[in-house]
C-alpha cells in the first residue's frame, strides 16, 4: 500500500451538495441508493473518481440516464465516471453485507442492531462517495426495515417523516440542517431501552436528550446522563457554545473499536463508556465517562461546526476536544490530580511513540492506513500543545483566539494552523516557533545547570533544548518551550521571582532557542529550582537534583504535579542503580520522606494516593535507549518490599481510618476509596497474609465494584492465598455481563504467576470471551501483554508467540484492533538479546501472511524497515 503525503494535498474537483439516502436493512443484502448533486469545482475536465470497497454495484444514473457498463469503471477501491457536466444529480445503488462485516467500520451488526462508523474513512463501505472531510453536504437519510425487529430507526439531525409502507416495512426520514462530510454521518437501528431528558440552553431552547441501551440496562444510563448535561452546561459557562439541534441522541454498543464516536445529533458510544452503576462500575470508569461524554460533546462545535481539511489535521480536532474534555473533567471533580493522570498517560505511552518506529508530528506529513494515526500523540500530545498556547496566552487570551476560529471557521474544513493563526492574531502574540510542535515528532529534551552566586544573591538557569532524531525525521530545531518555575528555600518556603527576564502569568519563562539563561535577584539562599510545574510543555527534563532538593519538592512545592514528579524522579534513580548493580538499598532518608508523606495528615486523599505510586515499568523503559527487562523488574520489586516494610503500619492504620459506611460517587470519597486501595497495596507487599484476610473481608462485605475490584486486583497481582476462589466468585456473579466481565479477563491477562499461560488457553476458551468483540480481546490481550511484564517477557519467548497467534486471528476479523494491539511487540528494539530477536522474529512471521492488511502492513513494516 502506498503512503498518501500531506504535501499532495489538492482541494476537492468535485463537491456533493446534498445527498438523499435510502437504507433498506437485511442482515446480509442491505440495498443502499443515493441521489446527490453533484458540482465540478474549478476548471477542468477530469472524471469523477469517488471511493468505494466492499460494494456490490447495482446501477448508476446521471440526471435520470441509467449508464451502462462503459460509462464507468470500477476497481476494489474507486468508481470512475468518465463523462460528467458541471452539475448533475447522480444516482447510485450499491447492495452490502453487514453481517459479514467484522471490521465494525461502515455498516455493521452489534449484537442485532444495525450500527455505523464512518470516521476516518468507513463511508466508502456504505456507498460511492467524494470521501474525504473537505466535502461538506446536506444528509437525508431514510431508513427502511422491520419496525417490531427495529422500533428505533436512528440517523443524523431530526426525524421529519415516518411511513408504513404497503410490504409491512417502515420508512423513517432523518433530515441534518447542518452540512457535513460522510465521517459524521451515522445509523443506527435496533431494540433498545431508551432514557429520556432535556436541558435547556443559554438562549432558552429547549433540547430533547435521549440515552438508548441495551434492553435491561436503564439501570446503569443515569451517571451518563447527568454527566451530558454538565457538559453542556460547562460549555457555555467557559466557551459560550450552545448546542444547535432540537435533539441530542446517544447509543450505546457492545461492538465498538474505540471509545465513542461524535457523529452530528447521534453519538454512538463503546457501552463502556455509558453503561455504569456502583454495583457494576468502579470509580475509574464513572470517570472514563464523563470524559468520553464530554468529550464527544465538546466536538460538536471543536470537530463538526468546525471540521478538518483532511486527516492531516485531525489534531485540530482530538487535541482541542482532549483538552477541553480534560479541563471539564478537572472542574468537575475540582481536583488536582487529573493533571497528575493526564501525564503519566503521556510519560507511559506517548513518549514511547515518540521514541518508536510509529513516531509521527501531532499533524502526521505521510500516512499509509489513517486508522493507525488515532495514536496518543495526535489526541494526548496534541492536546498538550493546546494546553502550552492556553498557559501562554492565559484563560483570558485563549478564549479569544477560540472566538476568532468560529467567528472566521464555522462551517469550514480548515487546517491546524487556521488554530493558531486565530490565537495569533486575537492575541498579538508571536507563535511562529511554537508552530514547530505541530511538524516535529520527537520529545524536546532541557537539559538545565545553575549558579548560585551568594555574593550577590544572584541565581542563574542555563537552559539548553535538544530533539533527538525519530524514525520518521533526523534534523530537529529549537521549539517553543513554556516553563513554569518555582524557587524554594531549605524549608520549601518559594523565593519570589525577581528577574528581567519576560515571564507571562504564573511565571512561564519561553525557551525559544538551542540555548538561553535566565538570571534572578534577591535570591538569599541557593535555591531549590521547580522547573516544569503542572507539566507545563510535554517534554524530559535533566536536571542534576540531590536526593535532599527532591525531597524538598516532594514534601512542600505548592503544586501537586512536581511533588509527585519528584518522588517519582527519586524512586526511579533508585530503581536505575539496583537494576544495575551499582546499590541494593533505597537511603533511609527517602525512606523517611516517603513515610513522611504517607503520614502527612494535610495530603488530601487523591494527592496522597499518586505521591505513594512507584514508577510504572513503561514510564522507567522510557528512560533509556534500552532495557534489560527482568533486572529492571526485580529492582521494582527490591524498592517495593523495601518501602512496603517501612511503610506497613501507617498504612494498615490508614487502611482501616479510610473505610467508609457506603457507597458514594463524591469527590471526597472516590479520593478515601483511592488512598485505602493504595494502602492495601503496600500492605500486601509487606505482609501477604494479613492481605489476604482484608481482601476478602473487603470482597464479601463491599457492595460496589470499585472496592470488590481493589481486592480482587490486589488479590491478583500478589496471587494471595484467596486469589483463585474470589476469581471464581467473581465469575459466578458476572459471568453473563460481558462490560463486567472485561475487568476478569484484564485481571487473568495480568496474572503474575507460573500458571499463566495454561490459564490463558482455558480463559480463551469461556463463553463469554469473544476475539470479535474488541472490548473482551482488548480486556485479556492487552492485560498480559501490555502490564504481565514478566510473562510477556518470558525468558523462552512464549509470550510474544502468545500475542503473535491472537494478531494472526484478529488480522482477519478487526484489523484496527490488531493493529493496537500488536504494539507491545513493535517496541522490540527497545530490549536486549534474547529479547529483542524473540519479539522481531514474531513480527517477521507476521509480517509474511498473504492477507496482512493495510493496517498490520504500515506497523509491522516500520518496526522491522
Ligand atoms: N472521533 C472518534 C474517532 C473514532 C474512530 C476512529 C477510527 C476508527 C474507529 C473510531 N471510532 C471513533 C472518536 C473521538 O475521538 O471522539
Ligand atoms: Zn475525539
Amino acid at each position: 500500500a502506498k503512503a498518501k503525503l500531506l504535501s499532495d494535498y489538492r482541494s476537492p474537483e468535485f463537491t456533493i451538495d446534498q445527498i438523499d439516502l435510502t437504507i433498506e436493512l437485511e442482515p446480509q443484502a442491505t440495498r443502499v441508493t443515493s441521489v446527490m448533486q453533484v458540482r465540478r469545482q474549478g476548471r477542468h475536465n477530469n472524471p469523477l473518481v469517488l471511493e468505494g470497497e466492499q460494494l456490490q454495484l447495482q446501477s448508476v444514473a446521471i440526471d435520470g440516464r441509467m449508464l451502462d457498463a462503459t460509462g464507468y469503471s470500477q476497481t476494489d477501491t474507486h468508481l470512475t465516471i468518465a463523462e460528467v457536466g458541471d452539475a448533475f444529480e447522480l444516482n447510485i445503488v450499491v447492495m452490502i453485507n453487514p453481517q459479514a462485516n467484522t471490521s465494525l467500520e461502515g455498516l455493521y451488526l452489534s449484537d442485532g442492531a444495525f450500527c455505523t462508523q464512518c470516521e476516518a474513512e468507513g463511508f466508502r463501505k456504505i456507498t460511492y462517495y467524494l470521501d474525504r472531510p473537505d466535502v461538506l453536504a446536506r444528509f437525508t437519510t431514510t431508513i427502511i426495515g422491520d419496525a417490531s425487529q427495529f422500533p428505533f430507526m436512528l440517523s443524523n439531525g431530526n426525524q421529519v417523516a415516518k411511513q408504513q409502507l404497503d410490504d409491512g416495512r417502515t420508512a423513517v426520514t432523518w433530515q441534518d440542517p447542518f452540512p457535513k462530510p460522510c465521517y459524521l454521518f451515522a445509523l443506527v437501528a435496533g431494540d433498545f431501552d431508551l432514557l429520556e431528558d432535556s436541558f435547556q440552553t443559554m438562549s432558552g431552547r429547549h433540547v430533547t436528550l435521549q440515552l438508548f441501551v441495551d434492553k435491561g440496562n436503564l439501570d446503569r444510563a443515569d451517571y451518563a446522563m447527568a454527566s451530558l448535561k454538565n457538559a453542556m452546561a460547562w460549555d457555555e459557562q467557559v466557551y459560550g457554545l450552545e448546542y444547535d439541534l432540537d435533539i441530542y441522541m446517544v447509543v450505546a454498543v457492545d461492538f465498538f473499536n474505540m471509545g465513542a464516536m461524535e457523529n452530528k445529533g447521534l453519538n454512538v458510544f463503546n457501552s463502556k463508556y455509558v453503561l455504569a452503576n456502583a454495583r457494576s462500575a468502579t470509580d475509574q470508569d464513572f470517570n472514563g465517562i464523563e470524559s468520553v461524554i464530554g468529550h464527544e460533546y465538546f466536538h460538536n462545535w471543536t470537530g463538526n461546526r468546525v471540521t478538518c481539511r483532511d486527516w492531516f489535521q485531525l489534531s485540530l480536532k482530538e487535541g482541542l476536544t482532549v483538552f477541553r474534555d480534560q479541563c471539564f473533567s478537572e472542574d468537575m471533580t475540582g481536583s488536582a490530580v487529573n493533571r497528575i493522570d493526564d501525564v503519566a498517560i503521556i510519560r507511559s505511552h506517548q513518549f514511547a511513540e515518540d521514541a518508536g518506529p510509529m513516531a509521527h508530528p501531532i499533524r502526521p506529513q505521510s500516512v499509509i492506513e489513517m486508522n493507525n494515526f488515532y495514536t496518543v500523540t495526535v489526541y494526548n500530545k496534541g492536546a498538550e500543545v493546546i494546553r502550552m498556547m492556553h498557559t501562554l496566552l492565559g484563560a483570558d487570551g485563549f478564549r479569544r483566539g477560540m472566538d476568532l476560529y468560529f467567528e472566521r471557521h464555522d462551517g469550514q474544513a480548515v487546517t491546524c494552523d487556521d488554530f493558531v493563526q486565530a490565537m495569533e492574531d486575537a492575541n498579538a502574540f508571536d507563535l511562529s516557533r511554537f508552530r514547530t510542535w505541530y511538524q516535529q515528532a520527537g520529545t524536546p529534551e532541557v537539559s538545565v545547570t545553575d549558579h548560585y552566586n551568594a555574593e550577590t544573591q544572584t541565581y542563574t538557569l542555563n537552559f539548553s533544548q535538544q530533539t533527538p532524531a525519530t524514525a520518521d525525521q533526523s534534523d530537529k530545531t529549537a521549539t517553543h518551550i513554556p516553563l513554569r518555575i518555582g524557587l524554594y528555600d531549605d524549608t520549601g518556603a518559594a523565593i519570589p521571582l525577581n528577574t528581567e527576564a519576560k515571564l507571562t502569568d504564573g511565571n512561564v519563562y519561553s525557551l525559544l532557542t538551542e540555548s538561553a539563561s535566565v538570571t534572578f535577584d534577591h535570591v538569599k539562599t541557593a535555591p531549590t529550582p521547580a522547573l516544569l510545574k503542572g507539566f507545563s510543555a510535554p517534554i524530559k527534563l535533566n536536571y542534576q537534583y540531590s536526593d535532599v532538593q527532591l525531597l524538598t519538592l516532594a514534601q512542600h512545592c505548592e503544586d501537586g504535579f512536581t511533588r509527585w514528579d519528584a518522588i517519582q524522579s527519586l524512586l526511579a534513580r533508585y530503581i536505575w542503580q539496583i537494576a544495575d548493580g551499582e546499590t541494593s538499598t533505597l537511603p533511609q532518608n527517602i525512606i523517611d520522606g516517603v513515610l513522611a508523606i504517607a503520614s502527612d495528615g494535610e495530603i488530601e486523599a487523591a494527592l496522597k494516593a499518586r505521591l505513594l505510586q512507584l514508577p510504572t515499568v513503561n514510564g522507567l523503559v522510557n528512560q533509556r535507549q534500552q532495557i534489560d527487562i527482568h533486572p529492571l523488574l526485580n529492582a521494582l520489586d527490591v524498592i517495593r518490599e523495601q518501602l512496603a516494610s517501612a511503610l506497613y503500619d501507617c498504612c494498615l492504620a490508614l487502611y482501616q481510618q479510610l473505610q467508609q459506611p457506603d457507597y458514594q460517587l463524591d469527590a471526597e470519597s472516590i479520593a478515601k476509596r483511592s488512598l485505602s486501595a493504595s494502602c492495601l497495596g503496600w500492605i500486601a507487599a509487606a505482609n501477604p497474609p494479613a492481605a489476604d484476610q482484608l481482601c476478602v473481608a473487603l470482597y464479601n462485605n463491599s457492595d460496589n465494584m470499585t472496592e470488590q475490584l481493589n481486592a480482587l486486583t490486589i488479590a491478583n497481582r500478589f496471587d494471595l492465598a484467596s486469589r483463585n476462589s474470589l476469581m471464581d466468585q467473581f465469575e459466578q456473579r458476572w459471568q453473563d455481563d460481558g462490560l463486567v466481565m472485561d475487568k476478569w479477563l484484564n485481571l487473568q491477562g495480568c496474572w503474575n504467576s507460573e500458571q499463566c499461560f495454561g490459564n490463558l488457553a482455558k480463559v480463551e476458551g469461556k463463553p463469554f470471551f469473544k476475539l470479535t468483540n474488541p472490548n473482551r480481546a482488548r480486556s485479556l490481550i492487552a492485560g498480559f501483554s501490555a502490564m504481565n511484564y514478566r510473562y510477556f517477557h518470558a525468558q523462552d519467548g512464549s509470550g510474544y508467540q502468545w500475542l503473535a497467534e491472537k494478531i494472526q486471528n484478529l488480522n482477519s476479523i478487526n484489523p484496527q484492533i490488531a493493529a493496537r494491539l500488536i504494539n507491545p511487540l513493535t517496541q522490540w528494539r527497545k530490549f536486549t538479546a534474547p529479547q529483542a530477536d524473540q519479539m522481531k522474529a514474531q513480527l517477521e512471521q507476521i509480517y509474511q501472511l498473504s492477507d496482512l492488511s493495510k493496517d498490520l502492513q504500515e506497523i509491522v513494516g516500520k518496526s522491522l524497515g
